[in-house]
């Protein structure tokens, strides 16, 4: 921890702290030798966090004559419960429950993986804090909802293991997000949990891509490694390239001409190449799309043709499974954008799973991809900073490879300040030096005083996100083409927001709130106005699915946001869906105003 909010960490916490986990535990994982610790765990809530107060995981049963001493839990005979799993809907009782779990698990391995290599423990997403005890020994502690982290357990393994993850939602004031957000504070461990095994000079990162502005003919490659020296063999058997790259200092890079046959990935031709890189034993692979991001003036080019973002916006939240999607799940999001005619999807607010992002390079569906810095966190933290850097850097190392993805989100809705425009600043300038073939964006808010686009955050960004509610929280639709023509963006702009709530089955006239007629009549008001304006290059309404929220109590939410066009058992389409799918599908939305 960079500074220690004692206010907010007990003593017997305080030690945890010692092994934060970061986005440099993480290595490449694409083409390795997997063994998933998914499946039945054993597990039991624990309020009042015992297990770290009294530190369970030493398993101490009797004293050093023998006698038995009475214990708080029993691991072997806890509840099952099959991980990954959202556990706030795993029980009725769990539902309304935030704060620590202890799940455990016992598992045997061949420790031939452990002789010839290392074996890395990987956890895919946990929420919040995350504290890991294998055999005994404390691991670390990994802080953020959404982002993967690793432990290298190589020294710890044995034929006969013990796992104990005690992984805590509780919500708080310094993280990222903090207490406040608009939508459900799903716990557990929601992601997959794997073993990596690799060998003992290995691969840790690799990137690959077009040098932008290189028309299309450079491919460019970077390696990390375990070692100083040495020299991968790159291979892209589809475009005849064979490479070999030296490795100085444990790191290598190589600049590859690309074949006349390269075919360039877009949503209308989602081609994607198999790559394999080796390393003495070592050996990675990954399937991976080749295009340029770029903008120019007030628009945004994809390889090098304007493109208007025919988008949606979708959290990873599911009625059924919380944020434990299944891959059907994933799949029926894709599926509902493109029957929506969408060529785009924000990913709000937070990292979704990195299935999504790879469901997405095979469908050619264009992403932008965020971190929860989320309405007024606790901007003048340093803590606060390094948790929302470490999630950026651990998304950029997990994602840098998809083609779909095409924006970094620095944050949303973060009313201006000086504290928050230095944060964010420095969020954008380290998305920017981390990776330069994206754009960087956030969701900005319209500026109340002078009704116009004019956040300082924008000289920042690439691309500036904007959320507006005219004709719903503004209710006074004359606002809308005002707020356009008083703004004069030097950049892009991406509506990133607006919308209207719907109760599905309630009915009215347009002006009666909460009704499908109602909705669908902000729809259309509003794209009439967004799609006569120049310099607004795409949009991603608010929002695909109805999603659940402990803050919307009134009667026609119900712990609902209800501004999707269409329910959260995905099972009915509200009239909005039409109107939005209408333009999409019409030639307005493909010609970009010139
Ligand atoms: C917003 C937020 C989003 C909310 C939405 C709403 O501006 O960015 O997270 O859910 O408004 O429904 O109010």
């Amino acid at each position: 921890m960079q500074e220690t909010n004692d206010f907010l960490t007990a003593d017997y916490e305080r030690k945890y702290y010692n092994k934060e986990i970061t986005a440099d535990s993480l290595i490449f994982t694409g083409g390795r030798k997997t063994i998933s610790l998914n499946g039945e765990w054993n597990y039991t809530l624990d309020q009042y966090d015992t297990c770290l107060r009294q530190n369970w995981e030493n398993e101490v049963y009797s004293d050093s004559e023998g006698r038995s001493f009475p214990v708080d839990f029993s691991f072997d005979t806890w509840d099952k419960v099959t991980l990954p799993c959202s556990m706030n809907l795993f029980r009725p009782e769990y539902f309304w429950y935030e704060g620590p779990f202890v799940f455990t698990r016992k598992f045997s391995y061949n420790l031939q993986g452990s002789k010839e290599g290392h074996v890395f423990l990987r956890i895919g997403a946990a929420n919040y804090t995350c504290r890991v005890f294998f055999n005994k020994e404390y691991l670390g502690q990994h802080r953020g909802g959404s982002t993967p982290f690793m432990f290298d357990i190589t020294e710890y393994i044995k034929s006969e293991n013990r796992i104990i993850i005690v992984s805590d939602n509780t919500r708080r004031h310094t993280c990222v997000p903090t207490e406040n957000t608009d939508w459900f504070n799903y716990s557990g461990i929601y992601r997959d949990i794997e073993l990596v095994e690799v060998p003992k000079k290995y691969i840790r990162d690799f990137r690959i891509g077009l040098v932008p502005g290189s028309e299309y003919r450079k491919i460019e490659c970077s390696f990390d490694t375990s070692e100083n020296d040495g020299s991968v063999i790159l291979q892209i058997p589809g475009l005849d390239i064979e490479k070999t790259v030296e490795i100085k200092d444990g790191k290598g890079r190589c600049e590859i001409d690309a074949p006349e046959k390269l075919s360039l990935w877009s949503p209308d031709n989602p081609v994607l190449y198999d790559i394999n890189a080796s390393y003495y034993e070592d050996s990675v692979s990954d399937t991976v799309g080749f295009r340029e991001i770029l903008v120019s003036g007030n628009d945004i080019l994809l390889n090098g043709e304007k493109i208007f973002l025919r988008g949606i916006s979708v959290h990873e939240d599911s009625y059924y499974t919380g944020k434990a999607l299944t891959d059907e799940e994933r799949e029926e999001i894709v599926k509902t954008a493109r029957d929506l005619g969408a060529n785009y999807l924000r990913l709000a607010h937070y990292p979704h799973n990195e299935a999504m992002a790879k469901l997405c390079d095979r469908e050619g569906i264009l992403l932008w991809e965020e971190i929860p810095v989320y309405w007024s966190i606790a901007f003048n933290n340093p803590d606060t900073y390094f948790q929302a850097e470490n999630q950026l850097e651990e998304l950029i190392r997990r994602d840098h490879n998809r083609a779909s993805v095409i924006i970094w989100s620095v944050g949303n809705e973060n009313p201006d300040s000086d504290e928050r425009y230095s944060f964010m600043s420095r969020l954008s300038d380290h998305a920017h030096a981390s990776d330069n073939t994206r754009m960087v964006s956030a969701a900005c808010l319209v500026d109340g005083a002078t009704l116009s686009i004019r956040d300082r955050l924008a000289e920042k960004l690439d691309i500036i996100g904007l959320n507006e509610y005219i004709g719903w929280y503004s209710p006074n639709f004359d606002e809308l083409p005002a707020l356009f023509e008083n703004s004069h963006p030097s950049k892009p702009v991406i509506i990133t927001e607006f919308g209207a709530d719907a109760m599905a089955g309630l009915h009215g006239s347009i002006s009666d709130k909460g009704t499908e007629e109602c909705q669908a009549e902000v729809y259309r008001k509003q794209i009439e106005t967004i799609s006569s304006i120049p310099y607004i290059k795409g949009m991603t309404p608010w929002i695909l699915f109805d999603f659940r929220c402990p803050r919307r109590t009134s009667s026609i939410q119900l712990f609902f946001n209800r501004k999707g066009l269409v329910t959260s058992d995905r099972k009915y389409r509200k009239p909005a869906f039409d109107v939005l799918k209408n333009f999409y599908l019409s030639e307005g939305s493909h010609k970009p105003c010139p």
